[in-house]
């Protein structure tokens, strides 16, 4: 807390010294305490010169992805949301459900996943100081046969930051991938722990290739980033705040009707392979059929070669478009 005090201090002075004593009386706390809240700070990134007689100078906070920055960002859109920060950890989704019991609604932010989890026990890269590697944690008051279309509203939430801030033409491959011409750039994964009253906690997961410039060769033709498509250097902090601003505003459409009635028009305007042929894929079977878009509730719906409305679940199978990964 008295951390955050002492930098906002320190950012509304960018680049002047603000003496010790001055920062000493504003905080009610010693100049050793301020020293090693200095110490703490250029740990976290910010580069802070100190002169004797003049004091602390902010020299550079570009470089800083941590939690007051990212509640900075989330403010600076009205959403009052605890975030907590690790520079390493397994995995955002594991550390959630650690803090489970502690919070009611949190955002966990990594910079780097060592133990990143796909679906299925897949993996998903996750490295240091190019990505967002978060998981968002609530416990809503919703039914549990509702809860995994909370993984449809992230994915319209991302790919509407997305467009927002980088005019990125996204699309939503059905249920949890962003792609942009053709490549992964996001998955979104969604767990949840439940008893007999119901929900206890659900933990959505979201990974998005940022600012990764490199991806290991069996991914290079499947995967981007932000970065190599748009040629910008992403704000981490502002894009999780975008997202948040829309998953706030497409959620609350969702809790009107617990289900997807006031998105589905939208989700469908970005689903890739909308209208076209795709390959249903369920264990070694590829069954062609013909993308129409989602129902209310989330599922595919594919017309199969015989005219045959189905319903698939996301549980149950994988899509591919014709061609090649999407
Ligand atoms: C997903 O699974 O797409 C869900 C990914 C969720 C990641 C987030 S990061 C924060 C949170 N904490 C976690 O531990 N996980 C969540 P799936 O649809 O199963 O896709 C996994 C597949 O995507 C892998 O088998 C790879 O083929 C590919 N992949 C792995 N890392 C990738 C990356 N960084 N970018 C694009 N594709 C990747």
């Amino acid at each position: 807390m008295q951390k955050s005090l002492i930098l906002n201090i320190l950012q509304k002075h960018k680049g002047e010294f603000v003496s010790g004593q001055m920062l000493c009386d504003s905080l009610g706390v010693t100049r050793t305490s301020i020293w090693k809240m200095m110490q703490s700070l250029k740990q976290d990134g910010y580069v802070i010169e100190a002169a004797t007689k003049k004091g602390y100078r902010l020299v550079d906070d570009s470089e800083t992805y941590n939690a007051h920055e990212i509640a900075k960002e989330l403010l600076a859109l009205g959403i009052s949301l605890p975030v907590l920060f690790q520079k390493s950890v397994d995995s955002t989704n594991i550390w959630a459900f650690e803090e489970s019991d502690r919070h009611d609604r949190i955002l966990l932010v990594a910079d780097e996943q060592t133990l990143g989890k796909g679906r299925r026990g897949r993996t998903w890269i996750s490295p240091l100081g190019s990505g967002i590697w978060m998981s968002y944690l609530c416990k809503p008051d919703i039914r549990i046969e509702n809860a995994s279309m909370i993984t449809l509203v992230f994915a319209l939430s991302v790919a509407k930051a997305m467009q927002d801030l980088f005019a990125m033409d996204v699309k939503i491959k059905w249920p949890n991938d962003i792609v942009y011409q053709g490549r992964k750039i996001c998955g979104i994964l969604t767990e949840m722990r439940s008893d007999t009253d119901g929900i206890k906690a659900i933990v959505c997961g979201i990974g998005i290739n940022a600012n990764t410039t490199e991806f290991p060769a069996e991914l290079a033709n499947a995967a981007t980033s932000i970065q190599n498509e748009m040629d910008v250097q992403v704000d981490r902090a502002k894009l999780i705040a975008k997202i948040m601003q829309y998953f706030d505003i497409c959620f609350g459409k969702f809790l009107k009707t617990e289900d997807l009635s006031e998105l589905k028009d939208d989700y469908e305007e970005i689903l890739a392979n909308k209208d076209n042929e795709v390959y249903i894929i369920e264990h070694d079977t590829h069954q062609k059929a013909f993308c129409k878009g989602i129902t209310n509730r989330g599922e595919l719906l594919v017309l199969d070669e015989d005219g045959h409305t189905l319903q698939i679940h996301s549980g149950e199978v994988s899509i591919r478009g014709i061609y090649g990964y999407v």
